[in-house]
């Protein structure tokens, strides 16, 4: 009696204690009081891999310094974007706003002018110096270009049902200046550098969202010989796989690793490490290590860009010597043997 009474109190002192050391240590280091932020997601979450990964990225950090995360889905119409902004700086309750996508970098200029106490972290912003916010931009040439390597390599390897007619596609959401000066120009090097005779074939949804337009876009597309398509395309990507699945054709993916959603479909994935960047970038922001004006840029060599060798199935399903020259072309760009000649 005496003995399990003990032991009860010994456990409660032990819990009691845990609970003084942690509230203490919140109580010291973790402005919890006075740092908020806001996710702001130019779209929706659901099936935007960038944004996906920004949020999941701004929480780990938030959660690890037990700070709150608000998520407001702005939705797609683009024309509603800035006043939505502005209503969420015009609340003065956070004291930081993560967003994404390159065209975001300028409405967070604009909105700044009425709310210059607020701060921005842009991921995937534009490369440009600027007081107004913090910025991690990314090198989408490369990214696009390991893409169209793969997708190249993949086209003459011996997967089944190829037309072998050097045709490749790339199906985007919309047009925007990163989509023509970054994207198709690397995805057109990665393949061309396969092989010259390569051809893109390129078409745009008209928004982030229809998977049924997506569908349409690619039967039409695989029908005229294309063997792969980069899907960059949101919500509409769901009704590329549908096409793929239909027609035993190929997906090259974009932004985040996708090929269990259909494997042996989506071949790979050329990837970005947006996740780490949003955990990376606010806790420099937090702890001040990082500032408004700071630009981070990431790309292949500092780890940031890749083609994701680790997937299950890519590693099962795409033709060994295809993953052979996959392994020597990061290698060559690892070790900077090998680079695009312009920038982000
Ligand atoms: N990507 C998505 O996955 N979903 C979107 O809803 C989406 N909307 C975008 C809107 C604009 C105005 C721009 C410029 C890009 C958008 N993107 C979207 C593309 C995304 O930011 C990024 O460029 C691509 O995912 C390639 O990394």
């Amino acid at each position: 009696m005496f003995h399990h009474l003990f032991k009860g109190s010994l456990a409660f002192l032990f819990v009691f204690s845990l609970a003084i050391l942690s509230g203490a240590g919140k109580n010291e280091t973790i402005p919890s009081s006075v740092y908020t932020i806001a996710v702001y997601v130019p779209g929706v979450l659901d099936g935007s891999p960038t944004y996906e990964q920004m949020d999941r990225g701004v929480r780990k950090a938030a959660e690890s310094l037990n700070i709150p995360v608000t998520t407001v889905e702005a939705g797609f119409n683009q024309g509603e974007w800035k006043d939505r902004l502005a209503a969420l700086a015009s609340e003065g309750a956070y004291s930081l706003i993560v967003t994404s996508n390159p065209a975001l970098s300028s409405l967070c200029r604009e909105v700044k002018e009425s709310f210059p106490a607020q701060q921005f972290l842009v991921l995937d912003g534009e490369n440009k110096a600027d007081d107004s916010q913090a910025v991690f931009a990314y090198n989408h040439r490369e990214q696009a270009f390991l893409a169209g390597f793969l997708a190249a390599q993949s086209a003459l390897s011996d997967l089944k049902n190829l037309s072998g007619e050097f045709k490749l596609g790339l199906i985007a959401g919309q047009t925007y200046p990163d989509m023509e000066k970054s994207i198709i120009p690397g995805y057109e090097m990665g393949m061309k550098s396969v092989d010259p005779r390569f051809t893109l074939d390129f078409r745009v949804v008209g928004n982030w969202y229809d998977a049924a337009k997506g569908t349409e876009l690619a039967e039409s597309m695989y029908r005229n010989g294309v063997d792969v398509i980069l899907p960059i395309a949101g919500g509409a990507n769901q009704g590329v796989i549908t096409a793929a699945k239909k027609m035993g054709k190929y997906i090259v993916w974009f932004d985040s690793p996708g090929t269990e959603a259909a494997p042996g479909v989506i071949l790979g994935s050329a990837v970005l490490k947006q996740e780490m960047a949003a955990e990376e970038m606010v806790l420099g922001l937090m702890k001040g290590n990082m500032e408004q004006g700071d630009i981070k840029e990431g790309n292949i060599q500092n780890g940031y860009v890749l083609l994701d060798q680790t997937e299950e199935a890519y590693l099962k399903y795409v033709p060994e010597e295809v993953q052979e020259k996959v392994s020597f072309l990061m290698e060559q760009f690892l070790n900077g043997r090998y680079s695009l000649d312009e920038g982000v």
